[in-house]
């Protein structure tokens, strides 16, 4: 017993508390304080029954992530185990009542299931994440799972990985109490009166009524593997986990468990996991910048105030509602106002349509939203933000309006997605106070908000839109100030040689298909279709400048343009589309390609899956090197979160940047050099590649090197 688990009695009840900030995880030293404690209290004449609690915000949140990524590294001490706490609580011989709030993730459940009964606070969440982390549990989970919830409930728990807060929990028969109030008191009681009952010390691992039958639950598992392929396209442990689930199912415990360790251990040796590890540790060391300290003075956002009703500006407006920040809706039009307010209904309709939130909760939101034609208000907004259309002289006379109406304290921001910030914050006299927020569309549902941080932007600025980020659910990534920052810049040499491709002799569909496989969300031509191929070709035209002789350019996309084939929002772009927006790929497109390529004297050839990938793949990772030795991004791994959480990049191959470390930066750089060879200076190599590659080393490596330069600065 240590600092880490200690041991008190209430009421005749022994009390172990776990104490290990911030979130409980089960790091070396938990399990041990476990067992002293249970061997302490079990000794204890005084105490008829035992509670585990966590200390702080939450019980235990899972294993030790940061175990788990040496273990998949192959160092460390190899992958946990738990089996012995487990048996231990199990074996108890008092009652032991596991006493949930915040979270019982992964270990966390594992290990509250081990006890006799579990108790918890009507808001706590239990679940087992692990295939977000590539992995299965590893703690008796998916063996003593099926036999509190039953085998259909268990699948979907783990499958989906999604936490279920305790009155489901308790409908499940996963907890036998919620608890409205004091927990520990709560607990206590609950504890005392089983106690007081004899209840008897129900052992998860010898129940088995709700382990079904062979043949019923055959078809469990079928639909089991068909949600893991369909929610979790090419990734391993969800079809995994279904496997060790049926062994419960079909073998005693011990054997079960046995099964469950081969899969777990044969998940986190895998890529996946490493990646998706990754991606964890990513997402929230985002939010750590070197000059800016984690207690530096935010400003309050109570209320905001949006320019422009539009896709972006209603999508914004609704994240701000659902934050429960009231938020001002300004138009220049009537019509364009009630557009914008009735898609946002009807996107909150959806909502309600699909279950996901009451009526009364979407009363209560559309009542924050308050459409407007006028600047009313704005001067006590704390944050005003800019999703006009992109046009910088439209968006520095809008700049220029508010810096006479805003507060001092006021917050400027602006969506644009490409435009100079430093010159759009030119036009106030507060230019400090002036930042970019890049939202994505649907911005009530993307998880990125690329936070553009410009020369004069105050830390505080910064800081106030990190926090803004997550009171929102987002992943505020920051940026520097180059056209099209990190995303979009990286986005633009990939639509580019997706397009030189199809002109090479590929086609659309070949391309997106290829893209699809490789775990994109979807194919470059259908976002393309999506995004607006006038717009594409608008931003192409601000590109035009970088464009030099021998830098071969796409040709097709133009001509679409000017046949007004814009995507979906005209029924064709690069496919046609039917009336559900479905893609038809379309021969005509196809002809329209052949006949430019022809007139372009551009020889067409087989172009093969791989090097479709290699050509879309490797061009972003070279211009993220190149961001990155310039300084527009502080890791390689805020690169791979932007992609994650923004561009629909695959997590189990951990972001473009960890995705090149996968494949070696030689084989990579060398690539790249053939593709130079072929294909011109569009594929010069990032000096940056060039040097990690020849030293043989990793992105990974120049972030941790770079990370500790930073702090030394
Ligand atoms: N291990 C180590 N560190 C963890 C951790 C964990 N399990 N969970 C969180 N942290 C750190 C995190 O890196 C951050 O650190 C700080 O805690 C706050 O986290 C055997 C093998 C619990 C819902 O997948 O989902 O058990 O950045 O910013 O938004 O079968 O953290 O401050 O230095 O996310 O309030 C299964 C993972 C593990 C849960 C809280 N468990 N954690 O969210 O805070 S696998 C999980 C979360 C497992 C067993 C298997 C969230 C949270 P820093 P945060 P938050």
């Amino acid at each position: 017993m240590d600092q880490l688990v200690n041991l008190t009695t209430h009421d005749g009840v022994a009390v172990i508390v776990i104490n290990n900030p911030p979130v409980n995880a089960l790091s070396p030293g938990v399990p041990e304080g476990l067992v002293a404690a249970l061997d302490a209290a079990e000794k204890d004449p005084s105490a008829d029954a035992i509670v585990i609690i966590g200390g702080g915000r939450t019980f235990i949140a899972g294993a030790d992530i940061k175990e788990l990524e040496l273990a998949a590294a192959g160092r460390g001490s190899g992958p946990p185990e738990f089996h012995g706490i487990l048996a231990r609580i199990e074996n108890t011989a008092k009652p032991v009542v596991m006493a949930i709030h915040g979270t019982a993730l992964g270990g966390g459940n594992e290990v509250a299931m081990a006890g006799h009964y579990r108790v918890a606070v009507p808001d706590a969440q239990i679940g087992q994440p692990e295939v977000n982390l590539g992995i299965i549990p590893g703690a008796e989970g998916t063996q003593r799972l099926p036999r509190l919830v039953g085998v259909a409930a268990a699948v979907d728990l783990c499958v989906s990985g999604k936490p279920i807060r305790a009155p489901e929990a308790l409908k499940l028969g996963l907890i036998d109490r919620v608890i409205e109030g004091d927990l520990l008191k709560g607990a206590v009681h609950f504890a005392r009166e089983i106690a007081k009952e004899g209840a008897p010390l129900r052992k998860t691992s010898e129940l088995s009524e709700k382990l079904g039958s062979e043949w019923v639950d055959a078809s469990i598992y079928v639909a089991g593997r068909d949600q893991a392929r369909r929610t979790r396209r090419n990734m391993l442990a969800p079809l995994k986990v279904v496997d060790a689930i049926e062994a419960a199912a079909t073998l005693p415990f011990e054997e079960g468990c046995k099964k469950e360790r081969e899969i777990f251990v044969e998940c986190i040796q895998s890529d996946q996991a490493r990646a998706l590890i990754h991606a964890f540790f990513a997402e929230r060391a985002v939010a750590k910048i070197p000059d800016i300290p984690k207690d530096m003075p935010v400003y309050n956002i109570r209320e905001a105030a949006i320019i422009g009703a539009g896709t972006m500006g209603g999508g914004i407006a609704m994240a701000c509602a659902n934050a429960g920040i009231p938020v001002l809706l300004k138009e220049v039009e009537q019509a364009a106002l009630d557009r914008g307010m009735a898609t946002i209904r009807r996107n909150y309709e959806n909502s309600v349509k699909k279950g996901r939130f009451s009526q009364e909760v979407m009363d209560q939101r559309m009542a924050l939203i308050h459409p407007q034609l006028t600047y009313e208000g704005f001067e006590r907004a704390d944050l005003i933000l800019e999703a006009a259309f992109e046009s910088m002289d439209l968006k520095k006379r809008i700049f220029g309006e508010l810096d006479k109406i805003a507060k001092l304290d006021c917050v400027l921001a602006t969506n644009t997605s490409t435009l100079d910030i430093d010159e759009i914050a030119s036009v106030t006299g507060i230019p400090r106070m002036v930042i970019g927020l890049h939202f994505f569309s649907p911005a009530n549902v993307m998880r990125l908000v690329e936070i553009v941080r410009g020369k004069a932007t105050s830390k505080p600025v910064v800081a106030t839109a990190l926090a803004l980020a997550k009171k929102l659910g987002k992943v505020g990534v920051v940026v520097g100030n180059c056209r099209g920052f990190v995303g979009n810049r990286m986005m633009l040499p990939y639509m580019r040689e997706a397009q030189l491709l199809v002109e090479e002799g590929a086609t659309p569909e070949q391309v997106d298909r290829a893209l699809y496989n490789f775990g994109m969300a979807m194919g470059i031509f259908a976002v393309d279709d999506m995004g607006g191929i006038d717009l594409a070709y608008r931003v192409r035209q601000e590109y035009k400048h970088l464009e030099k002789p021998g830098m071969r350019m796409p040709l097709v996309l133009e001509k679409l343009f000017h046949m007004g084939r814009y995507g979906q929002k005209t029924g064709a772009g690069w496919y046609r589309y039917d009336e559900n927006r479905k893609p038809i790929p379309d021969p005509e497109v196809h002809a329209i390609i052949e006949k430019t390529a022809h007139e372009a004297g551009i020889p067409r050839r087989h172009i093969s899956d791989d090097e479709i990938i290699e050509r879309c793949i490797y061009i972003m990772i070279n211009e993220g090197a190149k961001i990155l030795e310039e300084g527009y991004a502080l890791r390689a791994a805020d690169i791979d979160v932007i992609y994650l959480t923004g561009y629909g990049f695959p997590g189990y191959r951990g972001g473009p940047m960890w995705y090149a470390d996968t494949v070696g930066l030689k084989r990579v750089r060398d690539r790249i050099r053939e593709f130079r060879a072929q294909h011109g200076e569009w594929w010069e190599p990032a000096p940056l590649l060039d040097k990690l590659a020849d030293q043989g080393q990793t992105f990974a490596a120049w972030d941790a090197a770079h990370e500790h330069e930073m702090a030394v600065a």
